[in-house]
Formats: C-alpha cells, structure tokens, sequence
C-alpha cells in the first residue's frame, strides 16, 4: 500500500517535520487494519529530512480504538496474527528512526491508548480522556499496551483501568503519567509542533540514543546499564557535531539553559 494516497492516514512534510494525521473522523478515527498498515508504512518510510514527527488525529476525537467491526469473526490463530501486526506497526513508531510527540485531544481509548503509548512525548489537551474499554469488550490489549502502558502508569492503575473501566480525564492523566504535558482545549497540535521543531534541532544521535538506548537501559541490570550507557555516551560525545555544539557554548554562542 502507499501511504501517501491512503486516505485515512495523511501525512505532511512541514520543513524537517511531519505531521502525520488520523483522518476518519465519522469513525471517531478507530483503527482498521488498513490504517495499521499504512501506520507501519508511513514510519518505515519517512522522507530523511523528517527530524522529528507530529501525530495527531482529526475531528472530535484522537482515536476510538481497534475497528470493532473487524473483531466479530475472527478465530483465535487470527486474533494472534493480528495483535502481531499491531505490534509490527506500532514497533516502527516507538523504534522508527525520528521521535515522535502524540498531540491528544478527545477519546484515547483502547488501541488509541496503545498507539498513544508507543510514542516518546505525549501532549494532552484539556478534552483529553483517557481509556481501556477493552474489559468491558470481553478482550484484552494487543496492541502492546500490556507491555508500554505500565512502564507509564505502572500495572496496577492499568488494571484498574481494565477491571473497572476507570476513564482518567486530562489532568488525572497527566497526573499519573499517561501524558508528560497538559495544555488549554485545541492547543495539543500547536504545542506538539512547537516541540517536534526542539527535537528536530538536536543532535540526530542523541535523539537516537534516547529512542533505542534509554529503553534498554531501563530493561537492563544496573551493572549492565551503566556499561550501556558508557558506550553511548562515548559514542555520542565523538561525534563532531557534538563537538561543536560544546564549542559554541564555551565562546558563549549557543543558548544557556533557561529557567521556565
Ligand atoms: C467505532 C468505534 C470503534 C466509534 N470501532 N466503530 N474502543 C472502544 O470500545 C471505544 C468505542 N467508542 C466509543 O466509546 C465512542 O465512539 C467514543 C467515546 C470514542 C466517541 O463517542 P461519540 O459519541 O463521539 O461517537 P459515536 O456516536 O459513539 O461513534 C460515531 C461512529 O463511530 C459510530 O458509527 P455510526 O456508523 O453509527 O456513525 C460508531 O459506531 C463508530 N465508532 N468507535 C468501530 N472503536 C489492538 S487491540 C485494541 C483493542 C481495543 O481498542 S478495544 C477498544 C475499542
């Protein structure tokens, strides 16, 4: 499939950003395996002057979930296959080559929830609210949720989550970790671009690091991780634009940290 002419997944190159776009609002931007598939395509395939990438969905809502009328008829072999597509797909956003910052708004429920969780940054409007209806649904996560949701709210909230169909809103999932920002009712795109354009500007090595080393760090025995985190750090302080980058600040040419 080519993703740039699936029309339920739109992606636009903004500079060395793009802004990938759930585009089927009628359906609250539930997720068909189409739309999976051209997911996986549009992440496997980002032009290489994309530094940083946007996603974001269209209408009311960020994302109903799995496409529930694709869940009637299938056998257990084929609800395995496709929570493996999922994972394949959802794989490429988390381990892809560039950050991704979700911009929340409305429903993130279910496989939105998953979705939402596989990226590295997540911005929350006030509208947000957050969901695992699958409980309730008679099924289970499979889109990795399991897996990437308790690193965020630990497994014990998610199971609440899961056995009482507890909805957390914006500031309650902020508060717990489902989103690292808070912002005003329709400002989680502005703010979500703002920073992608941050992150685009960092050393593509670091922002690499942090992608596909910190997570192994943090599965890894300390011992090993500090090992790890000496090799990438060796690594990344090697590479001439980091050589750079430290030179312009002490001839007081880059920016200081600021106080917010
Ligand atoms: C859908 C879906 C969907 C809406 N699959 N069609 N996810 C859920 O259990 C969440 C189900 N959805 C909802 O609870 C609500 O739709 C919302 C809270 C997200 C939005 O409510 P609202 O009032 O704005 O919209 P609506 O009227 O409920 O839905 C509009 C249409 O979208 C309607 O279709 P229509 O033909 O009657 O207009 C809905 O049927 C349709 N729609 N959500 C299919 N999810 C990898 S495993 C992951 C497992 C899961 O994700 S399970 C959780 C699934």
């Amino acid at each position: 499939m080519n993703p740039s002419t699936h029309s339920e997944v739109v992606i636009e190159v903004r500079g060395n950003i793009a802004i990938v776009t759930l585009s089927r609002p009628a359906k609250r931007n539930a997720l068909s395996d189409p739309i999976i598939a051209s997911i996986q395509n549009i992440f496997e395939n980002l032009p290489d002057t994309v530094r940083a990438v946007v996603l974001t969905g269209q209408g009311e809502h960020f994302c109903a979930g799995l496409d529930l009328a694709e869940l009637s008829e299938r056998d257990a072999g084929q609800g395995l296959r496709h929570s493996r597509m999922w994972h394949a797909a959802l794989d490429r956003v988390q381990y892809g080559q560039v950050p991704v910052i979700a911009a929340l708004h409305g429903a993130v429920v279910g496989g939105g929830l998953e979705l939402a969780a596989a990226c590295h940054i997540r911005v929350a409007d006030e509208t947000t609210f957050f969901a695992l209806p699958e409980g309730s649904r008679g099924i289970f996560v499979g889109g990795g949720g399991s897996v990437r949701v308790p690193k965020l709210i630990g497994a014990s909230r998610m199971a609440d989550m899961m056995l009482t169909g507890r909805v957390h809103d914006a500031a309650s999932g902020e508060r717990i970790g489902l989103a690292q920002y808070l912002v005003k009712a329709g400002t989680a795109l502005e703010r979500a671009v703002e920073l992608a354009e941050k992150i685009a500007g960092n050393a593509p090595l670091t922002n690499y690091a942090l992608m596909h080393v910190l997570p192994r760090i943090a599965e890894q025995p300390a011992d090993h991780g500090f090992l790890t985190e000496a090799l990438i750090s060796g690594i990344t302080q090697s590479a001439p634009e980091a050589k750079e980058r430290v030179r312009a600040f002490l001839q007081g040419k880059a920016q200081k940290v600021q106080r917010s």
